[in-house]
């Protein structure tokens, strides 16, 4: 198991122990420096892009600190996620215009294309889902020549036009395929559901992306359709995966920002995520967890934490056959 340890000592028990240490995304080195890192776990504590902020700034840590004990061997994928590639925490992107978010998507997109400069592939925790927007513009400008693919769990398909005075927490996807960002025709977005704010909410995602995927839709095909589907379009293009906790049924996780009722249950978002090894995954984020509105337990925590070990996994695994190619 020493390869497994990433570093660690894995023979001690307290490296499971998510209350034991200071607290590192996976229990991973942290290393601000950018060195020795092919995987970025990094923190994005900014939620001013929503209007509803309910204090997704403060998932960064809280996630930082529930995570700390999954530095872990991964079972069903039978794989140890640390032993693909050096994953470290580099800390969080700088927030110093926080008050504006507009500054602040231009500060995030400058700490994300200097990550991407050093080569390093980026898994980000949020924030809200303003964070997504200037980290698919630096992968864009700094590692991918052409636009890439995007999959994107999420209750809303948060693809309104910008609203007035400022980009905000709610067009990022909209806004980055008309940037040239990413690939509308390598677009799938997953989950959505609710009543709706208005009867046109959806008209641009269904008019444009590759699949418009609601959570009805993906109850009636099943999550292996789903994947069928998703790895149908994405072939072995690069592909981000932006993944907001609200798109998992509030029972399991109520620490989002939008709670919307009968949504999709654990087993079977990693079930999609399982069945998406393999694809080009180039870099993703966990976006919208809000603490105070979490259960006693931390279920959206640890939910948030699983979902990063398998993120590891399918960048690590992209990496890995990039390397031996
Ligand atoms: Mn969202």
């Amino acid at each position: 198991m020493s390869e497994a340890s990433g570093g660690l000592d894995a023979n001690s028990v307290s490296t499971y122990f998510w209350w034991w240490g200071v607290p590192t995304f996976l229990r991973c080195p942290y290393r601000p420096d950018l060195s020795e890192t092919d995987i970025g776990l990094i923190g994005v504590p900014h939620s001013f892009g929503n209007p509803a902020a309910r204090m997704q700034h403060f998932g960064t840590n809280a996630i930082r600190n529930r995570s700390n004990g999954y530095h872990r061997f991964h079972r069903e994928f039978a794989i140890d996620p640390f032993a693909l590639a050096r994953v470290s925490d580099l800390g969080d992107t700088p927030v110093a215009n926080a008050l504006n978010p507009d500054m602040s998507a231009d500060d995030i997109e400058a700490f994300f294309a200097r990550v991407c400069a050093a080569g390093i592939a980026p898994i980000a925790v949020g924030g809200d889902h303003a964070v997504t927007g200037p980290i698919l513009r630096a992968i864009r400008k700094t590692s991918q020549a052409k636009p890439f693919g995007l999959i994107h769990f999420d209750s809303h398909n948060d693809a309104i036009p910008p609203m007035p005075a400022t980009r905000n927490h709610a067009g990022p996807f909209r806004m980055s395929a008309e940037e040239g960002v990413i690939d509308p025709r390598r677009t799938v977005q997953i989950g959505m559901r609710g009543a709706m704010a208005t009867p046109d909410m959806d008209d641009w995602s269904r008019e444009n992306v590759a699949a418009f995927i609601t959570t009805n839709e993906a109850m009636k095909i099943g999550p292996e359709a789903v994947v069928a589907r998703v790895r149908e379009i994405m072939g072995d293009h690069p592909v981000y995966l932006s993944f907001d906790l609200d798109v998992i049924d509030p029972v399991f996780a109520p620490g989002v920002a939008t709670p919307e009722v009968n949504g999709l249950m654990p087993r079977e978002i990693f079930r999609m995520i399982q069945g998406f090894r393999g694809l080009n995954v180039i870099g993703a984020d966990v976006v919208c967890y809000s603490p105070p509105m979490d259960d006693r337990i931390q279920n959206t925590a640890m939910l948030a934490s699983q979902l990063l070990l398998d993120f590891v996994v399918l960048v690590g695994e992209a990496r890995q056959r990039a390397r031996a190619a």
